[in-house]
Parts: structure tokens; C-alpha cells; sequence
């Protein structure tokens, strides 16, 4: 007779995070991936970034500093997500948008930066709610930036920082922007862990807005987009 499993129990939520901080710790990549594809089967995959992933990685990079974790093992839980990243962006219907409808927008890590999963992230939500995304990679410098934002057209700039060093160096982009005469035209959007921290990092750089996580990422991109558009009406 076939087994009844609606009747299965859900583990509980903190025990399916401690089973994963604890796989991650173990450096069990594999082990990992099961888990949080068993978690997206039942929840999506959305719900493993939201409740799963981004808690652990937060967690285990606030420990590093009390030396509960190591910085492998923060390197292992990054591996992990982007394994799921990767699969998320994989999955059939992910890609919406064969064409896309919005930008287009640049995306890259701040000069020095080398923390590739959040930007990745926010590459990815952006994509698929139709945005032409061209995302420059880690270490971006200032005149590069702009230079591809000028190429392609972009009116949007996204900077992704997680140090206080390489945040505090987006000031040369906005020295840049400025310089150039694009204040306004071309709007700075700036995100990353170490903004969430740090009340008004944002204007303190030059940041024209920020975003606490990739999902919140389209609407701000929306905002600066619009913004634009209106800085160039008023200068025309
Ligand atoms: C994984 C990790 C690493 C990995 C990165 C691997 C990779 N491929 O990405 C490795 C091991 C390489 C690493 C290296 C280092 N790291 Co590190 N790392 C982390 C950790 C644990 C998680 C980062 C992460 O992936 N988070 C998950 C993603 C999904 O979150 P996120 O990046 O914040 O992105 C989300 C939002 O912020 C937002 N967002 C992100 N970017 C943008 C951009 C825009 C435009 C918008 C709108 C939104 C947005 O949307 C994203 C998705 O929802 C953090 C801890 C933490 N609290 O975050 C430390 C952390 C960021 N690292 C830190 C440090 C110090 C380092 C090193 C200097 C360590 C060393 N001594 O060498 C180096 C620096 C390397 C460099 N120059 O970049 C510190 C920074 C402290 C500070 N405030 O200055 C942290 C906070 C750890 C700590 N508590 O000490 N790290």
C-alpha cells in the first residue's frame, strides 16, 4: 500500500537551519545542496534564499569575528548558495522574460570587492523581473563603471560593497559621476551587507538609494530609473 505523506510532520524551521549551518561547518557541500533541495521541492526556491540561506550566511559571517566559525567555512556556505543560485536560475519558467523589457542597468562589486554571491543575487531577481542587466563582475573600478554605463546606455548604477573599505571607496565613483556631469542622469544605486549596519552609509558615499535584499532590488531600480528620466526632463 502506498505510504500516506500528507500525514508527514514539517521539521521545524530552526532545526532544518541548524542542520544546515551544521553541514556547512562540516564543509558537507553535497549534504547542503540536498537539504535545501528538499526545503525548495516543498517551499519554492524563493523561501530558501528568504529563510534559509541568507540567515545561515549572516549568522555564520557575524561569528567569524566571535571565532565560532572560520572563514572557510563562511567561503563553503557562499559555494552552497550559489550551488543553489545556480539551480534557482536553472529552473523552468525562471526566465520569464526571453526579451528583456526594463534598462538596461550596470551591476558590479565596488573597486577591492570581492564578495560575488549578493550581487549575483540581485543580477539574478532583476533579470527575471525583465531588466537587461549587464553585470561588469568583482573589483569594478570607478571610470569603469561609468564608462559601461556610458556605453550601453544605462541610466542605473548598481554598487555592491559588504567591507566598510570598498563602500567607502564608491565615493570615487560619485566623484566621477559628478565630474562628468552626470549627477542625476545617471543614478547610483548601492547595497550590500555592511549598508544594513550602518545608518546613513548611503549618503555618506553618494548612494541616490539602497535596497536591504535582492527582492526589495527591482522596485529601487524602478524609483532611480524614474528619477532619471524626470533629472532630464528638468535639465532639458
Ligand atoms: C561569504 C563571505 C566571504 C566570502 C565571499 C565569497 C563569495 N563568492 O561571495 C570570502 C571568504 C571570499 C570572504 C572574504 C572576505 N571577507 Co567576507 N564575508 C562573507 C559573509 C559570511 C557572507 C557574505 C554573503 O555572501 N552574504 C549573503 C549575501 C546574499 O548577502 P549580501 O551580500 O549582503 O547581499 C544581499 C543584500 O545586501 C543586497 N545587496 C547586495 N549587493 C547589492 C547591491 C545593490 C545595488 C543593491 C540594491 C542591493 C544589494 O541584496 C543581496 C541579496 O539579497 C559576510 C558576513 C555578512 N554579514 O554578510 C562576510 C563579511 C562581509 N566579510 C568580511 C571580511 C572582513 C572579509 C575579508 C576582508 C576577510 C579577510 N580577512 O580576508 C575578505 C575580503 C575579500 C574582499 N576584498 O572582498 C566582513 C566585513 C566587515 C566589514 N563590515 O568591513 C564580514 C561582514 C564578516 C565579518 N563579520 O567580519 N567573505
Amino acid at each position: 500500500m502506498p505510504r500516506d505523506t500528507s500525514k508527514q510532520t514539517e521539521p521545524a524551521l530552526t532545526d532544518v537551519r541548524q542542520s544546515l549551518v551544521a553541514l556547512i561547518k562540516q564543509a558537507d557541500r553535497a549534504g547542503a545542496n540536498a537539504l535545501l533541495d528538499a526545503w525548495a521541492a516543498r517551499h519554492g526556491y524563493e523561501e530558501v534564499f528568504k529563510v534559509l540561506l541568507e540567515p545561515a550566511l549572516i549568522g555564520i559571517g557575524e561569528s567569524i569575528t566571535g571565532e565560532k566559525h572560520t572563514l572557510a567555512q563562511a567561503y563553503v556556505a557562499a559555494k552552497v548558495a550559489e550551488d543553489m543560485l545556480t539551480r534557482a536560475v536553472n529552473q523552468p519558467g525562471a526566465n520569464a522574460y526571453a526579451e528583456p523589457e526594463k534598462g538596461p542597468v550596470v551591476l558590479g562589486n565596488a573597486e577591492g570587492d570581492f564578495h560575488a554571491l549578493g550581487r549575483r543575487m540581485v543580477a539574478t531577481m532583476l533579470r527575471s523581473k525583465g531588466w537587461l542587466v549587464h553585470d561588469l563582475g568583482n573589483d569594478v573600478p570607478p571610470e569603469e563603471f561609468v564608462d559601461q554605463a556610458l556605453a550601453t546606455g544605462a541610466r542605473v548604477i548598481g554598487v555592491s560593497a559588504m567591507t566598510m573599505t570598498t563602500a567607502q571607496g564608491i565615493r570615487a565613483l560619485r566623484q566621477e559621476l559628478d565630474t562628468r556631469g552626470l549627477t542625476g542622469r545617471m543614478q547610483l544605486a548601492v547595497g550590500g551587507a555592511v549598508f544594513l549596519v550602518m545608518p546613513g552609509l548611503v549618503e555618506e558615499v553618494g548612494g541616490d538609494g539602497t535596497a536591504s535584499n535582492m527582492f526589495a532590488a527591482p522596485g529601487l531600480f524602478e524609483r532611480l530609473w524614474q528619477a532619471s528620466l524626470q533629472a532630464e526632463t528638468i535639465h532639458a
